[in-house]
């Protein structure tokens, strides 16, 4: 009796679908092991934690991490990474003419499909493009199963949830206008 209960139970909770409630991201087979630069680049590249260690370092202190509704997602006591800007240098942009460069967009993408959209004047020539870092450390830690091996932050948006790419794998460089 109780083992067909038990069995009963078992089967059901393998049946039912996720409730809303349970996390949606399967967040371990999400992990991201490198970073593709690629689009239009003049030496496309693909980045390890190792590779991205190799590169000048940007660090940032503590930074509230706000969904677009303006709950609270999580606290960073201090992150480790990359400068965005310092990545598209070392790829270099295939913009040779006067306004190449303006017409550019960076699609920052994540393993299980999220995207995010940076423009070239936003990370040239703005106060925002100082605060878009690909980390690989946070609060003094490699990244784990939640966020890891590479994310990225916008921490100088108001909201920094939306562009805080977790699983960061890519980075497109795309020519929105002819
Ligand atoms: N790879 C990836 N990163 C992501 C998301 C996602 O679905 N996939 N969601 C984003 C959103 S909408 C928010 S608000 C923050 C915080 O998400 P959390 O609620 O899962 O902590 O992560 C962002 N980063
Ligand atoms: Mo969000």
């Amino acid at each position: 009796m109780l083992k067909t209960i038990l069995t009963g139970l078992v089967s059901a909770a393998l049946l039912a679908p996720a409730p809303a409630w349970a996390d949606p991201a399967p967040a371990r087979e999400n992990m991201s092991h490198a970073l593709a630069v690629k689009g239009m680049v003049t030496t496309p590249l693909t980045l390890t934690v190792a590779g991205l260690r190799q590169l000048p370092p940007a660090n940032g202190g503590e930074l509230a991490v706000t969904r677009h509704n303006g709950d609270k997602a999580e606290t960073i006591t201090s992150y480790r990474g990359v400068r965005l800007r310092d990545i598209l240098d070392k790829a270099v942009l295939d913009a040779p003419g006067h306004n190449d460069a303006k017409k550019i967009a960076i699609i920052a993408t994540a393993t299980d499909g999220y995207a995010v959209v940076f423009s070239w004047g936003e990370l040239y020539n703005s106060p925002a493009g100082e605060g878009v870092i690909v980390y690989y450390e946070k609060n003094g830690k490699a990244l784990d199963d939640s966020d890891g091996e590479i994310a990225l932050i916008s921490a100088k948006d108001i909201r920094t949830g939306p562009r805080h790419v977790k699983w960061l794998n890519g980075i497109e460089v795309r020519k929105l206008v002819e």
